[in-house]
């Protein structure tokens, strides 16, 4: 149990023999081509029937009872009598109709029809024999997962941007690796969980991914995906017309440029007919872009957007354009990254062509633990808007830190603009059904690597399962999800349920107390590895990522009547709410507004004294972690046991180091002692400053974590 095969391992149900009369005996695939997804459904089927409940199906039509897979198209034309009886399938869904041992499988496309296949092997395999039928649509059109892999790292191997869990499973020492087994392997765990496409190489993108030869090895990813019905994208570098073209601009004006561009999309799609299309990352973090020529974003997406056209490819613009030079914000507090987005975009809307989508992360700073949906979804009414959510959990831990996120998913889904004062959730406007767009939906960094546990950790991959299954359908509850991955992942024990379901279900609140609560962010180190505790780096960067505490007040001012006016961003009905502290929910209280540490919560509490009891609950609750999972021991397979528990140990300290360095950083400043006595109070501590040691030399610790609070 190494992780390789995740949640798709097909390992024995319980009482499996009892069953058989209820699976089919055969398997039947309709007009199946080698190498497309309806063969790959039919295989699918044959291993997970043999896996679940060892029986071996025979292939091709049989007296028995059978599964037939393939599309409504192709079932249609062998049965136009059944025509009648099927229901509506948009792009990518599926029916599926479930009676005595015979099963009916079909896609809209061959995409879905293996979706179908999934599926019923998920219901299978959680040990549902029952007859059903469901028919099962998705809820966006775009379900994607961006890779941030490097093409070259130091010039060695190919590394993976904010990855934890080895180097990439694409590139190798800057070309495209001749082994993509992994990748194959990646995109069945993708198709299972309704993923339909990856960009391979990182957001910071190399222009050398254009070279002829490694557009040959983007071919080779392309055809290690098509059997999952998984398309490819690809990342691109706005300067690569220069950097790679030797032209001497790329203006995207620029009639040189415009052919320039126009070729390699031709010769992409010559080569990967199927190709889903492109993510640009473009003036940000010192990317190139439109406006190094005084052009507009929607200049810079349109020209790609165009060269895409007639081979029908999209393109996904970022909308994380920000400059973090220009924001001089030591001396100016109007200054304010968060407003960033929205007024890049003002204005855009309806610049763009048909086939861009704009892609924003869920809020308007970057992945931290807690942030308000970014304003800019209700902006976008004519441009589809795809919502980055991030699995890897950068800001969050690191995969070393257990948190299960479809519960913080779900709350910025669930979350109502009230865009001109009507029902306008963040699901809606990503599934087009708010403003009626057709490109809409999800965008998820995902970062695996060559690791067998592909994210680092085997209970990261919750979070890789709950992402697909959620684009699919944001009704999903967060524990259901749970439910049946822990199911597929580790089998039916109930102990080990509730056990995972605990740890799981508390794991985002217990991080959220003890890195960074009432809206501060993630009190992470900000400019280097974003992982540990270091309260002191978030003010006066030049990242724009404040805390603005002083020794009397902590929180960023962000009304419109004293602040950075980033409230009156949103909806008249949001923006009156968060503009006001008294309808500001303390869980974002200092993300929007600048208070004495004496402030009131609703609670009661002072500000100060909830940070220093939530950094307390929080590593608390890590610790108890490490005793449920103890539970487990001889539960689950040793392997899995031992990796997990080694991570949880992990946790429950460095949550420790968490509490302590954020509680005494605030005691520092504030002066304001804990009501209870224990900041500050370390009974079995010895501080380094008070050790004298002899035969050690002092080490430059880095990462720096502040543990001891003084910077
Ligand atoms: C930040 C990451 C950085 C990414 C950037 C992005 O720290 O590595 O390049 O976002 O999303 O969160 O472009």
């Amino acid at each position: 149990e190494d992780g390789l095969n995740a949640w798709l391992r097909y390992a024995r149900v319980p009482s499996a023999s009892h069953h058989l009369g209820k699976l089919p005996s055969a398997v039947v695939t309709l007009n199946a081509t080698q190498g497309l997804p309806v063969h790959t459904a039919g295989k699918e089927l044959v291993d997970g029937i043999n896996g679940l409940f060892g029986k071996k199906l025979t292939v091709g039509k049989s007296k028995g009872t059978s599964a037939t897979v393939g599309t409504v198209g192709a079932y249609v034309d062998k049965n136009p009598s059944a025509a009648a009886g099927l229901p509506d399938l948009i792009e990518d869904g599926f029916y599926l109709k479930v009676s005595k041992g015979n099963v009916l499988i079909l896609g809209q496309n061959e995409r879905g029809a293996l979706y179908g296949a999934f599926h019923y092997l998920s219901v299978i395999a959680q040990g549902n024999v029952s007859d059903f039928t469901l028919t099962s649509n998705p809820d966006a059109p775009i379900r994607w997962v961006n890779q941030w892999d490097n093409m070259q790292d130091g010039g060695t191997h190919g590394s993976v941007e904010r990855g934890y869990g080895g180097d990439s499973i694409f590139f190798w020492d800057g070309y495209i690796r001749d082994d993509l087994t992994r990748a194959g392997q990646y995109a069945r765990l993708l198709a299972s969980i309704g993923i339909n496409a990856v960009v391979a190489n990182n957001v910071n993108a190399n222009a050398s991914i254009l070279t002829p030869e490694n557009m040959d090895g983007l071919a080779r990813i392309a055809d290690a995906f098509r059997p999952y019905g998984v398309q490819l994208g690809v990342s691109l570098n706005f300067a690569a017309p220069q950097l790679l073209g030797g032209l001497d601009s790329f203006d995207p004006l620029d009639k040189t440029v415009i052919n320039w561009w126009q070729g390699i999309a031709d010769t992409l799609y010559k080569r990967i007919p199927d190709m889903a299309g492109y993510l640009v990352k473009a003036n940000s973090e010192g990317q190139p872009g439109p406006m190094t020529y005084n052009r507009t974003l929607a200049d810079g997406a349109n020209l790609f957007a165009r060269t895409l056209q007639p081979h029908g490819g999209i393109i996904l613009f970022r909308a994380f354009v920000y400059d973090h030079r220009s924001l001089n914000q030591t001396l100016d507090w109007k200054a304010d990254r968060a407003n960033a987005a929205a007024d890049y975009f003002d204005g855009l809307d309806n610049k763009f062509e048909d086939n861009v989508a704009i892609q924003i992360k869920y809020g308007p700073i970057d992945f931290q633990v807690r942030e308000p949906v970014s304003p800019l979804f209700a902006h976008l009414r004519k441009t589809g808007a795809t919502v980055e959510l991030q699995i890897t959990q950068e800001y969050l831990g690191q995969q070393a830190h257990v948190v299960y996120l479809a519960p913080m998913w779900k709350e910025l889904l669930d979350f109502d603009l009230r865009a001109d004062s009507k029902p306008s959730t963040l699901k809606d406007i990503v599934a087009g059904k708010r403003f009626g767009q057709k490109l809409t939906g999800y965008a998820g960094v995902v970062n695996v690597g060559t690791n067998s546990t592909w994210l680092g950790s085997h209970l990261a991959m919750s979070n890789l399962y709950a992402y697909g299954k959620l684009a699919w359908d944001p009704e999903l509850t967060s524990e259901g999800i749970l439910k049946e991955w822990t199911t597929l992942t580790f089998g039916q024990d109930k102990v080990v349920h509730d056990v995972i379901n605990k740890i799981s279900m508390q794991s985002w609140p217990a991080y959220e107390d003890y890195s960074g609560n009432l809206g501060i962010q993630t009190l992470t180190d900000i400019l280097l590895g974003h992982y540990g505790p270091n309260p002191g780096s978030q003010d006066g960067n030049p990242w724009g990522q404040w805390t603005r505490a002083d020794d009397d007040t902590i929180g960023m001012d962000r009304t419109v009547w004293n602040g950075t006016g980033y409230a009156g961003q949103y909806p008249p009905e949001i923006a009156a709410m968060y503009e006001n502290i008294e309808t500001t929910p303390d869980n974002l209280l200092l993300w929007f507004h600048h208070v004495p540490y004496t402030q009131k919560l609703k609670s009661g509490k002072t500000v100060i004294q909830h940070f220093y009891d939530a950094h307390y609950r929080g590593s608390a609750t890590a610790q108890t972690f490490v005793t449920l999972w103890r539970k487990l021991k001889g539960r689950i397979d040793k392997e899995r046991y031992e990796h997990v528990l080694f991570r949880l140990v992990y946790q429950a300290g460095h949550s420790l180091v968490w509490r302590d360095s954020v509680n005494q950083f605030y005691f520092n400043k504030s002066g304001i002692p804990d009501e209870l006595g224990r900041v500050g109070n370390h009974k079995y501590r010895i501080e380094a400053e008070a050790m004298e040691l002899k035969g050690y030399k002092s080490y430059k610790v880095s990462p720096f974590e502040a543990a001891s609070g003084f910077h």
